[in-house]
């Protein structure tokens, strides 16, 4: 598949398909601008902005037009709270319908026994998966074990002893700094105050995962909950390794997917790669390499489904019935043939821009890559991620900076860049496009310098930043957005 047919798949499957969209957003654009102008003109300025910049931040996507347009609707409108078949609001059939569908298709994309598409964003999908796990483990058996079938028929004195076991359990996730996310038992985050938690990191020499250690801190910390799963790794995992971990102490195995979900349900990774098969819960955001509306998912055994599925109340209120209706859409998308080829790009074209880095000197976190995610550590520069991250974006490259193992510069200023290829990617974007990426952010960097001992101040050689400007637009000219569609 060229990268041509490969981006007009998703964006134009029929050939009036680019006018049929130009038509439907220029009338939704009148009908805004006609109540807030500016809100009208900011929709189109991002439009323009989204198309003549190199978007390389590993967490965002574009998602098709059907996704996007399914979410302008009035399923906004409707409360229903509950879940399929079962609400506490009345009139929710049509509710019903695209949440059922938005859960076959993940169901059936991911192999899963059960799954849940009500979580707003990734943390909800985490807050439910980890209160549905002290929900299965800690809450029920303690009912059980004190002759009561709901929290509410316990006394005072019961549910505050019950409540004390809830907050007293134990969890080990990667630490932020290797790669982890906040919601992994970062102290900060709720994660990291709900749990007694530890964290495991990497190799300090490798920058790898080290399963050994992992095993050893767990048969050490024995959590209730081991976590895998990142945000900044960029290496795959081996699920059936953290499965025998978890196993061997008595942990239930979650798997946060959110960054790789695209290769999951494009089957790039499998076996031992695909934590469906192997974990007991799995989360993920949709709006990642899944290229869907912005949202959660949860994915579980039979076993906690029926805890996942009181996610309303337990966690959430109201669903996004509109945001719903769209992960269907781009779910059922995720199961056509051609999403398999462009999750196989994904991780090709990670390649080819980490080996475009690699033969231009550049230091990687892991030294190189094999999904979607490159960590440039641009202290070899001179710089601090902060500095990059500004000059790159004065330059028309977007991405964000990020911790490298053992950040010297913290998590605000940071010493590291992440890119991420699913955007590009969707764009047409091949290996040589992205060996050329390379280049130019190599340009960049090349001729950016600190100002005095500031972490965040910078000055550009003069001229660089307006000619990597120009050679982007050049790329991203060549492989449009949407591609046709005209606000
Ligand atoms: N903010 C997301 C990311 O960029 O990885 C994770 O929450």
């Amino acid at each position: 598949m060229t990268a041509e047919s490969l981006a007009a798949s998703y964006v134009a499957p029929g050939a009036d398909y680019a006018a049929t969209a130009s038509e439907a957003y220029q009338a939704a654009l009148r009908v805004i601008e006609s109540v807030e102008p500016r809100v009208a003109d900011a929709t189109r300025k991002e439009l323009a902005d989204q198309r003549d910049s190199l978007k390389l931040i590993a967490s965002e996507n574009y998602a098709s037009p059907a996704v996007l347009l399914t979410m302008g609707t009035w399923f906004s409108d409707k409360y229903a709270e509950g879940t399929v078949g079962h609400r506490f609001y009345a009139a929710c059939q049509n509710v019903d319908t695209v949440e059922a569908l938005a859960a076959e298709h993940a169901r059936e994309l991911f192999g899963a026994q059960y799954a849940y598409a009500q979580p707003h964003s990734g943390i909800d999908a985490n807050l439910v998966a980890y209160w549905a796990i002290l929900a299965a483990k800690v809450e029920a058996p303690g009912l059980a074990d004190l002759g009561a079938k709901h929290v509410n028929d316990l006394s005072e004195a019961d549910w505050e002893s019950l409540r004390g076991k809830l907050g007293n359990q134990r969890l080990l996730g990667m630490s932020l700094d290797t790669g982890g996310h906040l919601t992994h038992g970062f102290r900060p985050n709720i994660s990291g105050k709900m749990f007694h938690q530890r964290q495991y990191g990497t190799d300090p020499q490798t920058g790898l995962l080290d399963y050994d250690a992992v095993a050893a801190a767990a048969r050490e910390f024995k959590p209730l909950v081991l976590v895998a799963g990142y945000s900044a790794y960029p290496r795959r995992v081996n699920f059936a390794k953290m499965r025998e971990i978890a196993d061997e102490v008595g942990a239930v195995l979650f798997v946060d997917m959110a960054h790789f979900a695209g290769l999951v349900a494009g089957k790039v990774f499998t076996g031992d790669e695909d934590p469906v098969p192997h974990a007991d819960i799995v989360t993920t955001t949709t709006h990642k390499s899944l290229r869907g509306p912005r949202g959660g998912l949860v994915l579980a055994t039979e076993e906690y489904a029926p805890f996942v599925d009181k996610g309303c109340p337990m966690v959430l209120g109201g669903p996004l019935s509109h945001v719903m209706a769209a992960k269907a859409v781009a779910l059922a998308e995720a199961r056509q043939a051609e999403f398999g080829v462009y999750a196989q790009r994904i991780a090709d074209n990670a390649k080819a821009l980490a080996d475009g880095f690699l033969k231009r000197g550049a230091t990687l976190v892991t030294g190189g890559t094999d999904n979607h995610i490159v960590l440039l550590d641009v202290t070899s520069f001179g710089l601090t991620g902060r500095q990059a991250e500004s000059a790159l974006l004065d330059s028309g490259v977007v991405t964000n900076r990020n911790a490298v193992p053992a950040d010297a510069n913290g998590a605000w200023y940071t010493s590291g860049i992440r890119f991420g290829t699913p955007a590009l990617t969707s764009r047409g974007f091949g290996a040589d496009d992205f060996d050329r990426v390379a280049e130019l952010v190599v340009e960049v960097l090349s001729n950016t310098q600190p100002e005095g001992s500031s972490k965040a101040k910078y000055t550009i050689a003069d001229g660089v930043a307006a000619r990597v400007h120009a050679a982007a637009s050049e790329l991203l000219a060549a492989n449009p957005l949407y591609p046709g569609l005209q606000l």
